[in-house]
């Protein structure tokens, strides 16, 4: 048995993550691989609390990323080091790179601050694979379903998450694997099977 992988998937809203890690979870199952699909905010019992708190209230910009911050450290601590240990990969819709990509580059809170607390909360684990599904602002906000606050935000604010992954990637183009999001969810899920085949 291949040893158990963390993969996460980040974009902007409505890029068409909890789609592909739902199909990408599905086929790795197929090949007999014991998978656990995730999310952030709200992969703990904790997390499960915080999601609509951090979705819908108005919050100061620092108490929003240390609740991000709480979310992950329980999210790692209690779901994921566990089922990597147990060999189960863990796929997770967001994780720390998030952080980063919303509250440093859409916020402005400081992105070397908040690269530090990402490794605290995280226990320095980071994904095997990071898979950035990219299209532009626009396509992505019609296509996303579910209201919250951050959704309400303007153009720019979007545009600079948009930005912001696309440099993360440049900095880690080892760890992230960037798919154009305009392309069906058939031809994504085939580029990320590509991409999975040298662990399996
Ligand atoms: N946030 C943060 O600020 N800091 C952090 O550290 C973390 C998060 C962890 C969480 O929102 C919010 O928290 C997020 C950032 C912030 N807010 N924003 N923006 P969430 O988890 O509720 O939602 P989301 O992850 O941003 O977006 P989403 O609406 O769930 O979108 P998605 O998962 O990327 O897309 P989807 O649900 O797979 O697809 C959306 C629709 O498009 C759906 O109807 C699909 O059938 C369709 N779809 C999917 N793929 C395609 C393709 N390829 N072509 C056409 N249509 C497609």
């Amino acid at each position: 048995m291949p040893r158990a992988r963390f993969i996460t998937f980040e974009g902007i809203e409505g890029a068409g993550k909890t789609t592909l890690a739902q199909q990408l979870g599905a086929w790795l199952q197929g090949q007999g691989i014991a998978v656990v699909l995730t999310r952030e905010p709200g992969g703990s019992p904790l997390g499960t609390q915080l999601r609509p708190l951090l979705l819908h209230e108005a919050i100061d910009p620092y108490t929003e990323l240390f609740l991000f911050l709480a979310d992950r450290r329980e999210h790692t601590l209690r779901l994921i080091l566990p089922a990597l240990q147990q060999g189960t990969w863990v796929l997770s819709d967001r994780y720390a790179d998030s952080t980063l990509v919303y509250q440093g580059y859409g916020r402005g809170l400081d992105l070397t601050l908040i690269r530090q607390l990402n490794a605290l909360a995280t226990d320095g684990l980071l994904p095997d694979l990071t898979v950035l599904i990219d299209l532009p602002v626009e396509t992505a906000l019609a296509r996303a379903n579910a209201p919250n606050r951050f959704e309400a935000e303007t153009l720019a604010f979007h545009q600079r998450i948009r930005d912001g992954y696309l440099q993360e990637a440049a900095r880690e183009p080892e760890r992230f694997l960037i798919l154009d999001g305009r392309q069906p969810p058939e031809a994504l899920l085939a580029q990320a099977q590509r991409a999975l085949q040298r662990w399996l």
